[in-house]
């Protein structure tokens, strides 16, 4: 039995769809021992391309190496893999990066992988499962990481081989809780405290205005942003299957416009009905929206690969200018 490190990448159509089918493959030909985490990395050599979506599996194996490279190519080749360029976009890649006990240096093989050690997309995933492999002449996975720190690479889920498995509906009913809660303080508790503006004739309530002002702002701010989403339109964090990455609108200024603008009409309704109780939970519900657009942006950087860079062109998550 030989122990191999088994490198996995994707920039090129459906990404995670094609490492999740290559894990699959793999678990044919030997017995898996780890599975990294998902990492996105900036491609490193070739043309201007999109990000890559990589990991690695360990897994033992009786064939030789020889023997499952040809079977790795035959992935690739399952999954429309063309090579047209050098480092070029791909639907699939599948490396050798390591084994042991053993190495070799052949015209069509080398283990361990020539440039494994100088490859933060190699290396993050490869110290996840297996830190001591052998990377270079005694250089394991763990030491040559060090000297790879300025290449651009993150992992954004720990566990994602299982496509079944999401978190949707634990965030959709935490938030229809939170809505619930929010409505019941706005009819039951009147509590918060006037803050009447002096003067002649009838004092008004200036918390009721600004919660008048932001109640509206908040309302329309949602509509607006639901019409731009369109059929990507959903409670759940998970992107609709085949809709596109939306960037236009009010999406121009905040990457979640619909949870900034829901924040501000609770928070005004909870000022318009003098409401304490609701006040506090309208700032629980921005926590929760924080976390939940968290949750759902790896999800999205999976989903689009252009979506880490709409990140960096619009900064702000929630709010405009603020959060
Ligand atoms: N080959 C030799 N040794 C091995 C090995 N250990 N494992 C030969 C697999 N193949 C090996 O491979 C070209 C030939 O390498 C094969 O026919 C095989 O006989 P390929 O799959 O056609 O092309 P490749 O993998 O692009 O070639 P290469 O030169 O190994 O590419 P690299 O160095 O692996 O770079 N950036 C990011 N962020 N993420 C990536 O995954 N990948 C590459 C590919 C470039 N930039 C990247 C990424
Ligand atoms: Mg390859």
């Amino acid at each position: 039995m030989t122990r191999y490190a088994i490198a996995l990448g994707s920039n090129l159509g459906d990404r995670v769809g094609h490492l999740r089918a290559a894990i699959g493959e793999i678990s044919r030909l030997g017995q898996i021992e780890g599975v990294s985490g998902l990492y996105e990395t900036a491609p490193i050599g070739g043309p201007e391309q999109d990000p890559f979506l990589n990991a690695v599996v360990v897994a033992r194996s009786t064939l030789p190496p020889s023997d499952l490279l040809d079977r790795l190519q035959d992935a690739e080749a399952g999954r429309l893999r063309v090579r047209a360029e050098r480092w070029g976009p791909r639907t699939l890649d599948l490396d050798i990066v390591a084994m042991e006990p053993g190495s070799i240096i052949s015209e069509r093989l080398t283990i361990p992988h020539p440039r494994a050690a100088e490859r933060r997309f190699v290396l993050d995933p490869l110290c996840d499962v297996w830190p001591d492999a052998m990377v270079a002449d005694g250089v394991t996975a763990a030491h040559a990481r060090r000297d790879v720190a300025g290449q651009e690479s993150e992992r954004l889920l720990a566990d994602w081989t299982d496509a079944g498995r999401r978190l949707g509906p634990v965030w959709v009913l935490g938030q229809l809780l939170l809505f619930l809660a929010i409505g019941v303080a706005l009819v039951a508790d009147g509590s918060l405290p006037g803050f009447v503006g002096p003067g002649p004739g009838d004092p008004v309530d200036a918390w009721r205005v600004v919660g008048a002002v932001l109640l509206v702002t908040g309302a329309v701010g949602v509509v607006v942003a639901a019409r731009s989403l369109g059929r990507a339109l959903t409670a759940m964090p998970e992107p609709v299957p085949d809709a596109s990455l939306i960037e236009s609108g009010l999406y121009h200024l905040v990457r979640h416009p619909i949870y900034g603008a829901g924040f501000l009409a609770m928070l005004g309704a909870s000022l318009l009905f003098a409401s304490t109780t609701a006040t506090v939970l309208s700032l629980l519900l921005l926590f929760f929206f924080w976390a939940k657009s968290g949750y759902e942006e790896r999800q999205l950087r999976i989903a689009y690969p252009g979506y880490s860079a709409y990140r960096r062109r619009v900064r702000h998550r929630l709010l405009p200018f603020v959060l």
